[in-house]
């Protein structure tokens, strides 16, 4: 595998000379910048290009190319903004940059609702916990139907039986400050979002006005609707990957489980089987997401690199642990549920020289006080980056 690292670009306070030192040998990035819905030129493309590699490194994958909201929902500008998306893939291809990431989750990409949960070492995980994200749904956003929908709640086989979430919440509510509802704002929709070039931004002044108006959108559509419109989008952009070499792939849904209200189409062995076979094409594929996948109690995490590897295009290389409730937080590189060695092994024999990130990572030994953004640690990824360096070696030298 290539071993890639997710760089924000100019302004990300990890340099490429710092990722030169540490190994790395590929970028992921995308032209952060450049608002939602517009093209990427080859100007823009080509500069961007041209720095890293006077670093010393390539621009490997892009990650994200975003799907904006229109086309996710089959809004009247769909086409238009399918056109710009191609022209963005001409653009890229021509530079270079033949594999590109994109998701399909309706306005909300990952979700987690602690962004700095103490581990009893001393370091820091992402955590997701139910009963807060059912809180911020039911008091905070105050969706018509959350309620409803969280009394009939059903976790995957396996975990969170006879757990009562709606209990829990109203548990919560009992000691819920005004400061904790503003943290579960800022984890869930804001924190987590703008930097991934999601929908809201850091600086936008009424980030919860703004979700609504993007949820009401979704209004009607659930996921057969949803599963037409990604056919849709990727029926129109195939023929520009075809032409020009792209290998397009999606991202896992994170958590992969259905949130506020919103189809999600990319959570399970049936959905990833779905979209491979809906537009049956080489260049339509996958970012295995081992964290992503991993979350989701449903998922044989292994199974799924042996029946995918040949259509994935992207590695995300992370695990989670699911508590028996049904929380899960991110997990060592090399414990957790995903079975990070298991799967080197399998891409390395499958689908070799893929590129491959290690996803996320503790946040530790002060990387807490550097504002880096949420789940991109520095020291954190780079430890386990040389963990799965140092897994890779051995298969390597084990001929395994
Ligand atoms: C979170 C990321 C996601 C991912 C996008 C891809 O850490 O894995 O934001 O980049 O969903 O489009």
């Amino acid at each position: 595998m290539e071993l890639t690292w997710r760089w924000f670009g100019k302004n990300d306070k990890i340099t490429l000379s710092m990722l030169r030192q540490i190994g790395v040998e590929g970028i992921v990035t995308a032209l952060h910048d450049v608002p939602l819905g517009e093209v990427w030129t080859r100007e823009q493309i080509h500069d961007l290009r041209r720095y890293i590699e006077d670093h010393g490194l390539r621009w490997s994958v892009v990650e994200s190319l975003p799907v904006t909201e229109t086309i996710k929902y089959g809004g009247p500008d769909r086409d238009a903004q399918l056109d710009i998306y191609r022209q963005s893939l001409r653009n890229l291809a021509a530079e270079g940059i033949r594999t590109v990431c994109y998701n399909f989750m309706p306005v909300l990409d990952w979700a987690r609702t602690d962004l700095l949960h103490p581990n009893a070492d001393g370091t820091y995980n992402l955590f997701f916990s139910y009963a807060e994200f059912a809180y911020f749904d039911i008091y905070i956003l105050e969706r018509a139907g959350a309620r409803e929908e969280w009394a009939s709640f059903r976790f995957p086989e396996g975990v969170g039986q006879g757990r009562n979430v709606l209990a829990e919440v109203e548990e919560l509510r009992r000691t819920m400050t005004p400061e904790g509802e503003h943290r579960l704002v800022d984890n869930i929709i804001v924190k987590t979002q703008g930097f991934v070039s999601g929908n809201i931004r850091e600086d936008d002044e009424h980030p919860l006005e703004l979700f609504r108006q993007l949820l009401a959108r979704y209004d009607g559509i659930g996921k057969e609707q949803l599963r037409h419109n990604m056919k849709y989008f990727l029926e129109a952009v195939m023929p520009v990957c075809r032409e020009c070499g792209i290998n397009l792939c999606v991202h896992p849904d994170d958590p992969p489980i259905p949130v506020l209200g919103l189809p999600r189409i990319v959570r399970t062995d049936e959905d990833i089987n779905w979209f491979l076979t809906a537009v049956d094409d080489p260049h339509n594929g996958l970012t295995f997401c081992a964290g992503s996948l991993s979350a989701g109690a449903q998922n044989d995490v292994v199974a799924l690199a042996r029946k995918y590897a040949h259509r994935t295009h992207f590695v995300h290389l992370r695990s989670c642990h699911i508590f028996p409730n049904g929380d899960f937080t991110e997990a060592s590189h090399l414990g957790g549920r995903a079975n990070v060695v298991e799967l080197c092994r399998i891409f390395e024999a499958e689908n070799p020289n893929l590129p491959m990130r290690v996803d996320h990572g503790k946040t530790m030994l002060g990387d807490e006080a550097r504002g880096y953004n949420a789940g991109y640690s520095f020291l954190g990824r780079m430890y386990a980056l040389a963990q799965v360096q140092g897994v890779l070696a051995a298969l390597k030298s084990l001929h395994l």
